[in-house]
């Protein structure tokens, strides 16, 4: 669509409100990410598309954290590989050698698609934010896409607009909603042989048309590894995003705009898996929003092999998002839907289980920033051994033990003032604190079944810092 981009072209140049980016990544950056994300902490990913239907991959320990990904189907299964073998011999086997990928796609039907009760139970698991495949690598997109004509879920499969309808109910439930968008797509010949009219004539196009159409508060891209930022144009996209767009007040992006973009240039820095590409996550002392994305099993997008075993536990899960939070980052939990449009039980399973535990110790989370009183953990507590957290709000702050503690807990180099207290949330149980040398130390009181938690806050007001 040349009209869009000579909108978005005419709109750099006018420059009609106030915000001035100018399209560089110097300027770019300067732009702060938007409150509410810090202060949201907890996010929902969701991977559905066509792969949804055969949604299969291979599990186990031999495989590679990316190898397990179900959404990667169709690639994988053309692509020389380790994992080739795997996905061609499941195909075959199932479907027969003249089964095409794309004959997948009118059996994404989404019969069951209820997006009302997605959204309740999204609300009821205390994610503050929703982040939907609007379109993955495969191509297909769940919108009427006028450049994704016949390969989109209205023209073929639910024949249904997933991105709106699900946006509708998102934001009524009073949640951010985002999309996910990959820049890159597989098997689209037009991306294949002629990059620039792709990025012109596709890319931006859809990405300026997701925005105008659902005005969403995210959009997360992907598949930006294939080419520098230059070449997609992504300086050019964002500053229109940014300066004028509807939504340039509280779009929050990442920093996956191009090859050479991760963790340096965009918005919140990803991690995945607690990776960034093939390199271990990211450095807690950067002091730049960021977001860990993983499945609460193995894959992205549902994968029916997976068992049980493949599945975080509730108890694993809230570690993940503790130890997250304290790190000061996010936490984009990943779902996969069915192609039949239910969430997999064990995954609503989850999702409750941390509302659950959210609804009683959510204000240890939502809101605080990481505890950083000194640049060693080990000068804060010499027992944190990864089983205690901390984060902060004001003058608060927030202890969160994974395990009962069984003896006190010191907190080096905290001073308690006189009306320093300590709550354990969700019990009326008082907790002692005293001062001993320099330091605080906090009595665990004592628990009865009733009080059992997935993990246990501490929370001690008003701090002397
Ligand atoms: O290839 C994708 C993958 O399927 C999934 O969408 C994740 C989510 O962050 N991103 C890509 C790999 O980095």
């Amino acid at each position: 669509m040349k009209y869009s981009i000579l909108l978005l072209f005419l709109f750099l140049a006018l420059n009609l409100n106030g915000q001035n980016y100018q399209p560089d990544w110097e300027s770019l950056d300067k732009r702060p990410v938007p409150q509410w994300f810090e202060d949201s902490k907890f996010g929902i990913f969701i991977h559905w598309g066509v792969y949804s239907v055969p949604s299969w991959g291979p599990t186990g320990d031999s495989i590679g954290v990316y190898d397990k990904y179900a959404e990667w189907y169709w690639r994988k299964m053309d692509q020389p590989g380790k994992v080739q073998k795997y996905f061609k011999e499941f195909h075959l086997k199932t479907y027969g050698p003249d089964f095409k990928y794309q004959d997948f796609a009118p059996m994404f039907k989404a019969e069951l698609f209820d997006p009302e009760q997605w959204a309740e139970l999204f609300k009821e698991s205390g994610a503050k934010y929703i982040v939907l495949t609007s379109k993955h690598h495969e191509g297909f997109t769940l919108w009427p896409s006028a450049q994704s004509w016949n390969w989109n879920s209205v023209d073929i499969g639910p024949h249904r607009d997933l991105c709106g309808d699900l946006t509708t109910a998102v934001k009524k439930q009073g949640l951010h909603m985002g999309f996910y968008y990959s820049l890159y797509e597989w098997y689209n010949p037009i991306y294949r042989s002629d990059l620039n009219s792709y990025v012109d004539n596709h890319m931006i196009p859809q990405m300026i048309d997701l925005v105008i159409r659902y005005t969403p508060d995210i959009l997360w891209t992907d598949g930006e590894w294939d080419k520098p930022s230059k070449e997609w144009k992504s300086e050019a996209f964002l500053t229109w995003l940014y300066n004028e767009s509807p939504v340039k007040e509280n779009i929050v992006v990442n920093d996956r705009w191009g090859s050479e973009t991760r963790s340096k240039h965009g918005g919140i820095y990803t991690t995945e898996y607690g990776l960034i590409g093939d390199k271990e996550g990211i450095d807690s002392s950067i002091p730049h929003p960021w977001e860990e994305c993983r499945g609460i099993g193995t894959s992205f997008g549902y994968n029916r092999n997976e068992n049980l075993n493949d599945y975080s536990t509730p108890e694993q899960l809230i570690k993940l998002l503790v130890s997250t939070v304290s790190a000061g980052g996010n936490l984009l939990l990943d779902i996969g839907p069915d192609a039949d449009g239910t969430i997999p039980v064990i995954m609503q399973q989850r999702l409750l289980d941390i509302g659950k535990w959210l609804k009683i110790n959510g204000e240890a989370i939502y809101g605080t920033r990481a505890f950083i009183m000194s640049k060693k953990d080990e000068a804060i507590n010499p027992e944190t051994n990864k089983t205690i957290f901390f984060t902060q709000k004001n003058k608060d702050v927030y202890v969160i033990c994974l395990d009962w503690p069984k003896s006190d807990i010191i907190l080096k180099g905290l001073k308690p003032i006189n009306k320093t207290k300590v709550q354990l949330l969700g019990t009326n149980i008082s907790v002692a604190v005293k001062k001993a040398g320099g330091n605080l130390v906090i009595t665990p009181p004592v628990l009865t079944p009733d009080d059992n938690q997935l993990a246990y806050v501490f929370k001690i007001n008003s701090l002397n810092f």
